[in-house]
C-alpha cells in the first residue's frame, strides 16, 4: 500500500498539553510516526512518497477563513502579547456568554477559536496543519486516479477540527478537506468511518446536514470521554442529513468482540450506502495500553479489522488519528493495512 510521509512532521514538537490541572508533555509527539514509518518499512508494507503542494483552496471549501487566518497569526500575536509559554485558551464563550464580535485580544480569539484547553499552539502549528493536510490530499490523489489504496501518514490529526475550532491536538480536519475534495472529483457518495477511540466531532459537524457524506464513529461514551459534547448516539444526522450521521458510543473497558460487533454494524450501513470512496479516520488508540484511552484492543485485532475494511470491496484511503502508546503504535496501525493487504 503506498504510504505518503513527512520527515518534516517532526517539526511540530510542543512541550506542553494541559492536563489535571498541569503542564505536561504532550501524548501527541513526534515519536508517533517515527514508530509508524519505521514498522511500515520493517514490514516492507509498500512504496513511501513525499506529499505534493495543494494550497488552501480545499481547506477553504471546509473550513472558516476567519479560522484559518487566525492559525496563521496566532502565535505571533500571542508573543506579541508577551505571553512566554506556549499558547492555550483560558476563556471560552459559554453558555451565560455565548458572545458578540469575535474577540481583538489573543486570549480572546483563542478561545472564540478553541474547542478545547489541552492543545498548545506554537510557531510550527500552522505549517504542521498544512502539511499534515498535503499528505491526506496527496493520499487521496492516489485512490482518485488509480483506485487503489493508500495511507496519509497525517500528523497533526485532524477529526476534532470543526468548520472554525480546533483541539484535541486537531487543527484542520483532514478526512473531511480530503472527502469534501473527493466530492469536487466528481465522487457521487463518501463515507467516512471514523475507529479512533475518541468521538470525530469535527467531521460529524461538519457534514451533519448533508446526505452525500455518511459519517460514523466508533467511541468512547462522551459521558465519560473527551469531547464529551458530541457522541450521542441519538445525533442522527438535520435536514437533508438525517439518518446520515452514525454513533456508537462504547462503554469504558470495550473489549474486541463488542467493539466488532459495532463495526459489523457501522460496516451493513457503509455498504447500503454504497460510496464511490471510503475514508478510514485510523485511530489506534484502542488499544489495550493506550495512556489516554479505555478500550482492550489487542496488537493482533488490528489485523482483522484491516480485513473487514477490506471486505467492503471499496477505493480506500486511510488517515492517521490518534494513537499514543508509542511504541506498539506501529505495529498496531501497520497491523490494520496489513490486515487490508492480505485479505
Ligand atoms: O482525555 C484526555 C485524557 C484522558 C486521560 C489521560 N490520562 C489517564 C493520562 C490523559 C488525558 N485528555 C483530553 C484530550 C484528549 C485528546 C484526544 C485526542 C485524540 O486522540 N483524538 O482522537
Ligand atoms: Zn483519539
Amino acid at each position: 500500500m503506498l504510504i505518503i510521509h513527512s520527515d518534516a512532521t517532526r517539526h511540530r514538537r510542543t512541550r506542553t498539553e494541559l492536563f489535571a490541572g498541569q503542564l505536561v508533555a504532550p501524548f501527541e509527539c513526534p515519536e508517533r510516526v517515527d514508530y509508524i514509518i519505521d514498522r511500515a518499512r520493517a514490514e516492507q508494507l509498500g512504496e513511501i512518497r513525499p506529499p505534493d503542494s495543494h494550497g488552501l483552496e480545499p481547506v477553504l471549501a471546509i473550513h472558516d477563513k476567519g479560522y484559518i487566518d487566525f492559525l496563521e497569526v496566532a502565535w505571533r500575536d500571542w508573543q506579541a502579547a508577551g505571553y512566554e509559554g506556549e499558547a492555550i485558551p483560558n476563556i471560552w464563550p459559554t453558555r451565560r456568554m455565548p458572545g458578540g464580535p469575535i474577540p481583538r485580544h489573543i486570549e480572546g480569539r483563542l478561545g472564540y477559536y478553541a474547542l478545547a484547553g489541552e492543545t498548545s499552539l506554537t510557531a510550527e502549528t500552522f505549517e504542521a496543519a498544512l502539511l499534515s493536510k498535503d499528505i491526506a490530499l496527496t493520499a487521496l490523489d492516489h485512490v482518485l486516479a488509480h483506485g487503489e489504496p493508500a495511507f496519509a501518514l497525517c500528523r497533526p490529526p485532524g477529526h476534532h477540527a470543526a468548520r472554525d475550532q480546533y483541539g484535541g491536538y486537531c487543527f484542520i480536519n483532514n478526512v473531511a478537506v480530503a472527502a469534501q475534495q473527493a466530492r469536487h472529483r466528481g465522487c457521487e457518495r463518501v463515507a467516512i468511518l471514523d475507529i479512533d477511540f475518541h468521538h470525530g466531532n469535527g467531521t460529524q459537524d461538519i457534514f451533519y446536514e448533508r446526505s452525500d457524506v455518511l459519517t460514523l464513529s466508533l467511541h468512547g461514551d462522551p459521558m465519560d470521554e473527551f469531547p464529551y459534547f458530541l457522541g450521542f448516539a441519538n445525533e442522527t444526522g438535520r435536514g437533508e442529513g438525517s439518518g446520515f450521521n452514525v454513533n456508537y458510543p462504547l462503554p469504558s473497558g470495550t473489549d474486541f468482540p463488542s467493539w466488532l460487533q459495532a463495526l459489523e454494524d457501522a460496516t451493513g450501513k457503509v455498504r447500503h450506502f454504497s460510496p464511490e470512496l471510503l475514508i478510514i479516520a485510523l485511530g489506534v488508540d484502542t488499544f489495550e495500553n493506550d495512556p489516554i484511552s479505555s478500550f482492550t484492543l489487542k496488537s493482533e485485532d488490528y489485523l482483522e479489522i484491516g480485513a473487514r475494511i477490506k471486505r467492503l470491496g471499496l477505493p480506500t484511503l486511510f488517515v492517521m488519528e490518534g494513537g499514543y502508546a508509542v511504541e506498539e503504535i506501529g505495529i498496531n496501525a501497520v497491523n490494520v493495512l496489513k490486515g487490508f493487504d492480505a485479505a
